[in-house]
């Protein structure tokens, strides 16, 4: 048996040696950007100056600088087959120093450092210690360290020269965190890719190795706080017994510099404190909290403190009391204070049952409605955290108008990674470049030029707290985040929380080299993928500032127009015969557009203004309304759904250039993603564009809405079993209906066909649910030609928009007079249903 192992491995390794191509290792996902693959021996040579002799300048044994060594043996271990000699003082040879720099300095006082670092910036340089020539990696303060020697190791990785290098980096803001919405019992709200790392069934999981490898790729990109669970916050998680597993994972965290914080419930004190209240002001309340905290701190020294979701979406707070949310903020705020912790407070506060028919009612006035009042009340260690649209991270919002009116409170601006409106990552949807714009967006705040990015930073008011938390909800899948190219969102924020500067192309190629390699091809492709990806999400599900017209009170998934109106939510587009749009004018609407400072409030309040990106968002037109661009509102509004699913379409043939230059595993999951979402997107397409047909009556010049020609409807079909039912909302399926097979045994749906013959490409539209894996097959007179199981763990427990997905079958020969004949088996909640077939005839030779 072993000499049959010794032998498949000495073959393994000639064939890897022949086929440099075939060693392409499998791989999972697990290790993020941090791959650290074997570098050619080119551009290996390039690093062939940087010392063999290491010096840890170490003076207690300190976790944060054996992480930042640990991590540089294993990156040139692995990219460049390097090891170090590790000394102990400065040798008499060129060496690789890490340390901070008061401890540079002690070693020698003559060394010239750089002045200008802040906090967890770091400094990367050539430069003559004690008369040697060494390559520093120095850092403000430890987890500067390691934050340099991640930026070294990703430049080595990415093939960067580090001739004569002196660089020094700092952080935009002192506050870069992440959120998880965890919730005890180990489901994730608004998680796409499995269960928690945290928790389960009620227990912490503190030993878990994944946690080590999140803290660790978080610290890669210098994040440096974690909040790991829901803002809708289980008060149990404060329970003393849970007190030492928190503090088992603060200790993990604490090894990459990521400090540990959680959401706590505003009604705790009465709900598991044994108080008969949690006003805010009753001293008793007061005490409680301080007492919780003195708990928490003397378990974790440097924990960092709380999330507070109060008066929003069902969440009690401090309005129970007539208590204003600065009284809430400061009770716990005053008891973080003495242990240096923070609190952040979430401007996520609005009424969700606002009455739709008063037209002059905003869910978007919000949060300025509630915070900008109190500005100046909160205490300096309360941060407001503020999402970057006015809604709730909808495909196309403008920026909060919070963002630029607290003006004397540290404010931290909130971002998604999890992509809940936004494709839930079965989608490929890219959003650095709609953060970009996020950040650059000038609020005219204080007068004058005041972007979004140095508010942030601090700059534009002075604060020192300020700076960004992402929601990113990364789950028990071995990639995190389930979608194989997800993971650029979280990288792309981090990058950004650090250097608001950077292109997205820029992150876009960094994120693709690192995780795919550097291969020119590889690179370009993936990255350009990545960068339009946005605003083909956008296109073909709402444009126009129209919202994602999802399904708002169920998945936030497929589409669903009008569960957006009449209900209490408050994301209306007010569609309806006659025209689109909410009215957010001071003149004639809601006033939402007065919440920005004049410039910008000029901008939106003006329909000749306002971009036509956001024109639905501001206001109400009719139809016919001419853009910017020429066009008129339903004609763009059919043109960008069919524009959007062409780009979703190309995304497959982008990818199948890629084929055997990344690994298999990565290269098939990816592509069942991307052609899951071609087909998706027109079911998007469809939806939308057969809603806005029907209620505007307005024809699309381009003649295809409502024309389908390559189109059989499945219940036009000759069945035997399956049943045809009607689809709600209507537009969610072809002609409004679709056909499930109800019985236990093989459904079949055939037609005898008299087109033209020759090859065909067979799409089949169909509907997974996600309870169940029903069986599909095709036959083309009499021989099977495709079969699959829909088992895609779609959010979809019914037929319709979320659950929409189509299989193709390509090149299939077809004579007149040919039956096609799909099967259907199903299975448990999935009825197999099927809502129609396209032959479309293949024109290539
Ligand atoms: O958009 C909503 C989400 C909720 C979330 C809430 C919030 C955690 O649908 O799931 O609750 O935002 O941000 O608090």
């Amino acid at each position: 048996m072993l000499k049959r192992f010794a032998f498949a491995t000495l073959l393994a390794a000639i064939f890897a040696a022949l086929f440099p191509l075939a060693i392409l290792r499998a791989e999972t996902g697990s290790a993020a950007w941090l791959r650290y693959a074997k570098l050619d021996e080119k551009t290996a040579q390039q690093y062939a100056g940087v010392p063999s002799a290491l010096l840890a300048l170490n003076r207690q044994s300190s976790p944060l600088l054996n992480s930042a060594r640990d991590e540089l043996f294993l990156a040139f271990k692995n990219t460049l087959g390097r090891t170090f000699r590790v000394a102990h003082q400065l040798p008499q040879e060129p060496a690789l120093i890490l340390g901070t720099l008061d401890s540079l300095r002690e070693l020698d006082p003559g060394i010239d450092l750089p002045t200008s670092m802040t906090p967890d910036g770091f400094w990367i340089a050539r430069v003559r210690v004690l008369n040697q020539n060494c390559f520093v990696v120095s850092g403000q303060n430890e987890r500067g360290v390691l934050y340099g020697v991640f930026a070294l190791v990703r430049k080595i990785s990415l093939g960067e020269s580090l001739e004569n290098i002196n660089e020094v980096q700092n952080p935009s803001a002192p506050i870069r965190w992440v959120n998880q919405w965890d919730n005890l019992e180990g489901s994730i709200e608004r998680g796409y890719a499995g269960r928690s790392i945290f928790f389960d069934n009620g227990k912490i999981l503190s030993s878990n190795p994944r946690i080590a490898a999140y803290a660790r790729i978080l610290a890669s990109v210098g994040i440096n706080g974690c909040n790991i669970n829901n803002v809708n916050a289980n008060p149990h998680l404060l329970d003393d017994e849970n007190l030492p597993h928190l503090a088992e994972i603060a200790n993990t965290f604490r090894l990459w510099g990521v400090q540990l914080s959680i959401s706590v419930n505003l009604s705790s004190p009465k709900t598991t404190g044994g108080l008969d209240t949690f006003d805010p002001l009753d001293p008793q309340v007061a005490k409680w909290w301080r007492n919780k905290v003195d708990a928490l701190y003397a378990a974790i020294p440097d924990f960092g403190g709380f999330v507070v979701k109060a008066d929003s979406e069902g969440q009690l707070g401090p309005s129970f009391y007539h208590r204003s949310p600065a009284d809430a903020a400061d009770v716990i705020a005053r008891a973080l204070k003495p242990h240096h912790g923070i609190v952040f407070y979430r401007a996520f506060v609005y009424d969700h049952h606002l009455d739709w028919r008063n037209l002059k009612n905003d869910r978007a006035k919000a949060a300025f409605d509630n915070f900008h009042p109190l500005d100046g009340q909160f205490d300096d260690n309360v941060i407001i955290q503020i999402k970057h649209g006015p809604i709730d991270f909808q495909a196309r919002e403008p920026v909060s108008p919070l963002l630029g009116a607290l003006q004397k409170t540290n404010e931290a601006i909130e971002l998604q990674v999890t992509q809940e409106y936004m494709g839930q990552q079965h989608h490929l949807c890219f959003l650095i470049p709609m953060w970009k714009e996020v950040l650059d967006f000038d609020l005219h705040a204080d007068g004058s030029n005041s972007p979004v990015k140095e508010i942030l930073s601090g700059k534009t008011f002075h604060r020192a707290s300020n700076g960004y938390v992402a929601v990113v909800n990364v789950g028990f899948e071995e990639n995190w985040l389930s979608h194989p190219l997800a993971m650029s969102n979280l990288y792309g924020y981090a990058r950004l929380a650090w250097n608001p500067e950077l292109s997205s192309d820029q992150i876009a190629r960094e994120w693709t080299a690192l995780t795919f390699g550097r291969d020119p091809k590889v690179r370009d492709t993936i990255s350009s993928m990545l960068l339009s990806s946005w605003h083909t999400y956008e296109s073909y599900t709402g444009p126009l500032g129209m919202q994602t017209l999802t399904d708002i009170t169920g998945s936030h998934y497929g589409p669903n127009i009008e569960s957006s109106e009449e209900n209490g939510w408050g994301q209306w587009h007010r569609a309806d015969a006659k025209g689109v749009g909410m009215d957010r004018s001071v003149a004639t609407g809601t006033g939402f557009a007065g919440q920005y400072s004049p410039p910008v409030a000029k901008i939106y309040e003006s329909l000749e203004t306002t971009p036509d990106d956001l024109l639905l968002f501001f206001h109400h037109v009719p139809y016919t309304y001419v853009l910017h661009s020429g066009k008129t509102v339903v004609q763009h509004i059919y043109d960008s759904h069919y524009e959007g699913a062409e780009r979703a379409a190309a995304y497959v043939q982008s990818w199948q250039t890629l084929k055997g230059k990344i690994d298999d595993e990565s290269y098939s999951a990816t592509l069942d993603r991307l052609q899951y979402q071609s087909g998706h997107a027109i079911a998007w397409r469809d939806a939308i564009c057969e809603y806005f047909l029907k209620l505007t009556g307005i024809s699309d010049k381009g003649g295809r809405v409502g024309h389908h020609p390559n189109r059989i409807e499945a219940e036009s079909m000759q069945l035997s079993g399956y049943t045809a039912v009607d689809v709600t909302p209507w537009e969610n399926a072809s002609g409004g209906k679709a056909i499930e097979c109800l019985l236990l045994q093989v459904c079949s749906a055939k037609l005898v066909f008299e087109g033209v013959p020759g090859k065909y490409k067979i799409d089949i539209q169909y509907f997974d649910i996600k309870s169940g894996e029903a069986k599909y097959r095709v036959f083309v007179a009499g021989k099977l030609m495709g079969e699959w199981t829909a088992n895609m763990q779609l959010p979809a427990t019914k037929i319709g928009g979320d659950s929409s997905a189509r299989h193709s079958i390509p090149d299939i020969m077809i004579k007149k007079g040919d039956e096609i004949r799909i099967e259907g088996i199903s299975d448990k909640d999935d009825h197999a249903a099927l809502d129609y077939i396209e032959l479309s005839l293949n024109l290539q030779r």
